[in-house]
């Protein structure tokens, strides 16, 4: 260990690092991250991502599945600019990202050399929840302690720290102090009774949970509040994180992203309680109210933004964990009234169709058969992801991740960075990323980080050899003749070889199941795909639209 006279930035920072736990490091690496990678410590990984949006997506995926921070290393402008997708995606996930990237050395910056990243702040931005490059060298640790400090505290997200090259051989102002901040906010104690008054005054209300509750390690608690109540219990639109069990008497269906069908399906209650997640998340513009009308609504969120964009209801600032386990005893017990009425929920079952490619409905029915116990889903099938959850029910807290943001090119690192969780935390628990053929190319790249790091997952791919889900925004939205929506030409198992992945092709029910079960007995991953047929489904159900 060096003395403290003689310390560089470079030795403050990695013991900085080190206290804080961030000693898995994913990055793109170019001349300027260099002098930070130097004689990388052995005690450190750096999970390589080969482009700078896997980079980012991996540790989304796995600050989310550890439940810490992690650290990014990217290269100057260029590489932040490949980051910047999926930066946009970590921070509506709202995870805590320490992001950094190389500068230019400080002597030559002045007349803008290559690699200058000019005004190397302004890049990340909206999408950060701070930036900074330091003002001096020695600044570089207790910059990176800020931006630790930033990025956990709620809402949690990415920060970045711009890092000029020559930097990490200068001397240090000593070891920097390690400080740790709260990440949980209570609720106002007297909003949150005067909430709970107001749900044990209405006659029928509803639930609404989001991604937060289960962000929040809420997912027992919201099991609970929601039997004390006794009510149906919805999905957020869009949320990326499951928070509720599909298979809960209680459940009743994942709210479609849409103005008017929301306010359709809401008919009837009068008062809504949504707990983490926006009011609401939409997709297509599908004129309506935002609530049926006699609605009341009341949200509960750790986001400020959340809670100043919602165009209705009353808000309360809070974990939601925390808000939830404070609810429970404040609101009365209607366990004992008669149970809401439910919708039917079974598992979906397919018969088979003869000749020609399966639907997806009869490839993921297959699929479900051989279903293991503890999967983890990771998702980015823009027109299959609702059916599929037909077939694959989410039952457990953690088992089911996607994006927030709609961005593609996030879900296939972030896979990766699921299942590299998996494997340091010791689970054993296989990952399943079920990702659209149009989808896996945005970050193929990261399928050499899962063959690298022998990773267990199984990438399964529909492909129905378009972009299905824009054929059926154009129906919707009457945008006809759109060029670019087939991509037939795509092999997808020969990519898989090219970064070093076993890839299967599967035609039928028995080829899928044979052909997942060896993977999931295989030591790393393995690409399926599987063709399946064309089909135009309706982006809102006729009902509802
Ligand atoms: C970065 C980015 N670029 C473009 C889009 C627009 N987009 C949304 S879904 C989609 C097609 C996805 O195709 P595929 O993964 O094959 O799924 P399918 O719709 O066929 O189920 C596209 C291009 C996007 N969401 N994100
Ligand atoms: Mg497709």
């Amino acid at each position: 260990m060096a003395n403290e006279k003689t310390l560089t930035v470079w030795e403050a920072t990695y013991d900085l690092l080190r206290k804080l736990g961030l000693t898995t490091v994913f990055g793109n690496p170019g001349s300027t991250e260099q002098p930070f990678l130097k004689n990388f410590p052995s005690d450190f990984d750096y999970i390589l991502g080969l482009q700078e949006a896997s980079a980012v997506a991996m540790a989304d995926g796995f600050a989310q599945a550890t439940r810490k921070p992690a650290l990014v290393n990217l290269h100057t402008s260029a590489g932040m600019g490949n980051g910047m997708g999926n930066i946009m995606t970590a921070f509506q996930n709202k995870t805590p990202l320490i992001i950094t990237a190389g500068q230019q050395t400080r002597e030559m910056i002045i007349c803008d050399p290559l690699l200058t990243n000019r005004d190397e702040t302004m890049l990340p931005r909206p999408y950060v929840k701070w930036a900074y490059e330091p003002k001096r060298a020695e600044d570089v640790p207790r910059a990176i302690m800020r931006a630790y400090a930033l990025a956990v505290q709620p809402p949690a997200g990415p920060v970045f720290v711009s890092i000029p090259l020559d930097d990490w051989n200068k001397t240090a102002l000593g070891f920097a102090d390690v400080r740790s901040v709260s990440s949980r906010i209570a609720p106002d104690p007297d909003r949150i009774r005067e909430f709970a008054a107001r749900i044990n005054s209405a006659k029928n209300p509803a639930l609404i949970y989001g991604a937060e509750v289960e962000k929040a390690g809420g997912w027992d608690a919201g099991i609970a509040l929601a039997e004390k109540l006794n009510v149906p219990v919805f999905r957020a639109p869009a949320c990326e994180r499951m928070s509720f069990p599909d298979t809960h008497p209680l459940f009743q269906a994942q709210l479609p992203a849409a103005m008017g069908p929301i306010s359709k399906i809401l008919h009837g209650f009068d008062l809504i309680v949504v707990i983490g997640a926006p009011i609401f998340r939409y997709y297509p513009y599908v004129p309506g109210p935002v609530l049926p009308e006699g609605a009341q609504l009341l949200q509960i969120t750790i986001d400020p933004t959340d809670a100043g964009s919602a165009l209705v209801g009353d808000s309360l600032l809070s974990d939601t964990k925390l808000a939830i386990e404070t609810l429970i005893p404040l609101i009365d017990d209607r366990s004992s009234h008669p149970a809401p009425s439910r919708r039917e929920k079974k598992i979906a079952k397919h018969t088979r169709s003869e000749g020609g490619p399966l639907s997806v409905g009869e490839a993921f029915a297959a699929l479900a058969e051989v279903r293991p116990g503890d999967a983890i889903v990771v998702e980015e099938s823009p027109s299959n992801f609702m059916e599929f959850r037909e077939y694959w029910p989410t039952v457990k807290s953690g088992r089911y991740f996607t994006y927030a943001s709609g961005g593609l090119g996030h879900n296939v690192p972030s896979a990766a960075g699921v299942a590299l969780a998996q494997k340091k935390l010791g689970t054993g628990v296989p990952v399943l990323a079920l990702i659209g053929d149009g989808s896996l190319q945005y970050s193929v790249q990261s399928l050499a980080a899962a063959a690298q790091h022998n990773l267990k997952i199984i990438y399964f791919v529909p492909c129905n050899g378009e972009y299905a889900i824009l054929k059926e925004f154009a129906v919707l939205e009457e945008t006809p003749n759109v060029p670019a929506l087939d991509l037939p030409y795509l092999d997808i198992v020969s990519l898989a070889k090219g970064y070093g992945i076993k890839g299967v092709r599967a035609e039928t029910a028995e080829q899928i199941q044979s052909a997942f079960n060896a993977a999931l007995a295989a030591d790393g991953p393995t690409v399926i795909t599987v063709p399946v047929k064309r089909e135009l489904k309706p982006l809102i159900p006729p009902s509802l639209s």
